[in-house]
């Protein structure tokens, strides 16, 4: 690769206008012929078609969606829910942010949660910043839990590629309950549940390489780095193995037997710089055999590094827990069709995608020529990054430098690698702008749909209203259902849409709009109220002081807390526990402290709780600060910080 292509492919480089992708196109040319931008390009509907897709994306006032789309958000941190077709944002669900609204990352129910997973050394690094928990994130990749290659509403998946975690959220209340910091790896990025027989395992790659023994005692010498390809035990929420790979890794997918996963990896050359990264012809696409890992764990053939158990699975350890199939330099998207059989890889710097037969890896790891398994690899356009499915043998790729989806037929794809004269590619849509991922209704799943495609733009340029240098991203709604695709909706989104899975409302039963008091939520709360004599479930309001420590219990009911005042003394320790008495849909009461620094949100019959020092004496207002009655302003109190004792 020219020194001038790679300088282009920085964030900007590929931004450039026409010339920066003329000479990307240049520079691919050398290896590979591009056929694809000739082809229908932003072949549109009929306006007849058009017109009709746009109908079927109105969803009117009042009406609901017919699909759930959860969303991540990239460096904001948080998971989003939209409705599909409408793409009308229904919550935002704090996850590895702090939340102004909710409380999370605030409340000690929330606090418990990031707590109970933190390494040791992160809590001490943590409690030597004077902070309580990292209350920033970086979630790439949110996917749901499977039971039989079948979305089963249980739970939803993330990670958190800034602070190496991944963290779950509960269908049925739609908060986050559980959160892992993954020991040995660094950076998770690509995550995926395992499809079959049902989410035992979450899968979660480590994208940056370091020591294994990363304790400062080398730091310089890269012969020491590793990387670690991670299973989260989804259940138990632990650490159940890991295993240490060549090269880095970037995103991941398991297949529809329960029998594999599988990682790219953009980084074969353990490079530290981006010419390095990109020196080679070909990097390769991780294979990881879960049967033989599961026996070697069985087997106690391990060495445990920090509390969980590692396997070796590098090339220089010849095991059978991996195989390395080569793929044209720096790979990305790594995506399991619901036929069953063929993974598709979006090559990136290679205008390709590089099709795998997984029926074939049996013979791989056999001995067989690890290329063997590769059955298609259809030239599309430049920069594939992603793939999505419509369940009828097609597939749709993110063009990220062509600013395009391309919509091409496996079976077509196959047909021309085997030498036929054949175009695999079947339609292509001009996005705006930019294009990362792109989700399918249930496109990995079973039970693709074949009905919307979402695409989510890095790029908004000038499709909005102009709100400065910093412009929102931009999500396409796209109508797949005819033979050429139709965009029928811009959805402005703020950092990052960054990746999305639509499932369908059917699937979604389990979700409860009132709170069961016995919720394992707060079940610490609980032990605390029991611990000073209050009954959570037939409440006594009251003040409990335990030396400089004041926990201060309430219920509320709208428009009122039952406890309109309480004193401390300035420097105690506060604690504020609150039960929402009120049970009917949509009734949240809020707790506000005013100039603490403090606020939550408490559901219906719902308990939370926060705590905080009590500042300078004076008279200091808490407030309710979600709408809950006509007289939601006067839902109000005092606290009296009275002066410390001399
Ligand atoms: S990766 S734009 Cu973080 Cu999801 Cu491909
Ligand atoms: Cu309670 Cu507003
Ligand atoms: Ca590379």
């Amino acid at each position: 690769m020219s020194d001038d292509l790679k300088n282009r492919i920085s964030r900007r480089g590929l931004l450039g206008a026409t010339a920066g992708t003329a000479a990307l196109a240049g520079a691919f040319a050398g290896r590979a012929t591009l056929t694809g931008g000739a082809v229908g390009v932003a072949a549109l509907a009929s306006s007849a078609t058009a017109a009709g897709a746009t109908e079927a994306a109105t969803v009117a006032p009042g009406q609901l969606d017919e699909y759930y789309g959860f969303w991540s958000s990239g460096q904001t941190g948080e998971m989003r829910i939209l409705g599909i077709p409408s793409m009308r944002e229904l919550m935002r669900v704090p996850v590895f942010n702090r939340c102004s609204a909710s409380g999370w990352g605030q409340t000690n129910e929330s606090i418990r949660i990031h707590q109970r997973t933190m390494t040791d050394k992160t809590k001490a690094f943590l409690a030597a910043n004077g902070k309580k928990i990292h209350d920033n994130g970086d979630l790439h990749h949110v996917h749901m839990s499977f039971t039989e290659g079948k979305y089963d509403g249980r739970h939803l998946y993330m990670n958190d590629k800034a602070n190496t975690r991944v963290a779950r959220v509960r269908c049925d209340v739609m908060k986050c309950d559980a959160i892992l910091e993954i020991p040995n790896a660094k950076g998770i990025h690509g995550l995926r549940p395992q499809k079959w027989p049902r989410t035992n395992y979450v899968f979660a790659n480590g994208e940056d390489e370091a020591p294994l023994v990363n304790d400062g005692s080398t730091m310089k010498d890269v012969s020491t780095y590793v990387n670690v390809f991670t299973a989260v035990d989804a259940d138990k929420w632990d650490v159940a193995w890991q295993v240490l790979v060549s090269g880095n890794l970037d995103n991941t997918d398991a297949d529809y037997e329960g029998k594999w996963a599988f990682s790219t990896s953009y980084n074969s050359e353990m490079g530290m710089t981006l010419a390095d990264m990109t020196a080679s012809e070909m990097d390769h696409v991780v294979v990881f055999n879960i049967a033989e890992i599961e026996k070697a764990i069985a087997a106690g053939a391990y060495t445990e590094q920090n509390g969980v158990k590692v396997l070796d699975g590098r090339k220089e350890a010849n095991s059978q827990f991996t195989r390395y199939i080569p793929i044209a330099n720096n790979p990305h998207g790594c995506n399991m069709a619901p036929d069953k059989k063929h993974l598709c890889i979006g090559g990136k710097l290679s205008p390709t995608v590089t099709v795998i037969d997984v029926t074939l890896l049996d013979a791989v790891f056999d001995g067989a020529d690890p290329r063997s398994c590769v059955v298609a690899e259809p030239e599309l356009g430049l920069g594939p990054l992603h793939n999505a499915f419509d369940g009828q043998g097609n597939v749709f790729t993110s063009l990220f430098l062509d600013s395009q989806v391309v919509k091409w037929n496996i079976d077509k794809a196959i047909a021309a690698y085997k030498g036929e004269a054949v175009d695999p590619i079947l339609d292509k849509v001009d996005v705006q702008y930019q294009p990362g991922h792109l989700k399918t209704s249930m496109g990995e799943t079973l039970e693709a749909d074949g009905k919307w495609l979402v695409c989510l733009c890095k790029f908004s340029k000038d499709r909005f209203l102009n709100v400065g240098p910093l412009k929102p991203e931009n999500d396409q709604l796209i109508d797949i259902s005819g033979d050429k695709m139709v965009v029928v909706h811009d959805g402005p989104n703020f950092a990052e849409p960054h990746d999305a899975i639509a499932v369908h409302a059917s699937k979604m039963t389990g979700i409860k709009s009132v709170w069961d008091r016995q919720d394992p939520m707060w079940a610490e709360t609980r032990k605390q109220a029991e611990a000073d004599g209050v009954d959570l479930d037939d409440y006594q309001d009251q003040v409990i002081r335990d030396g400089d420590k004041v926990r201060v219990y309430m219920s509320s009911q709208a428009p009122q807390f039952a406890i309109e005042e309480f004193t401390v003394k300035e420097g105690d320790e506060v604690t504020v526990i609150v039960t929402n008495l009120d049970d009917i849909d949509d009734l949240t009461h809020g707790f506000t402290m005013g100039n603490h620094g403090v606020a939550m949100e408490i559901g219906p019959q719902a308990t939370s709780s926060v705590t905080f020092v009590a500042g300078q004496p004076g008279v200091y207002w808490y407030y309710c600060q979600w709408f809950c009655h006509a007289l939601h302003m006067e839902m109000r109190g005092r606290m009296f910080v009275e002066p410390k004792a001399a």
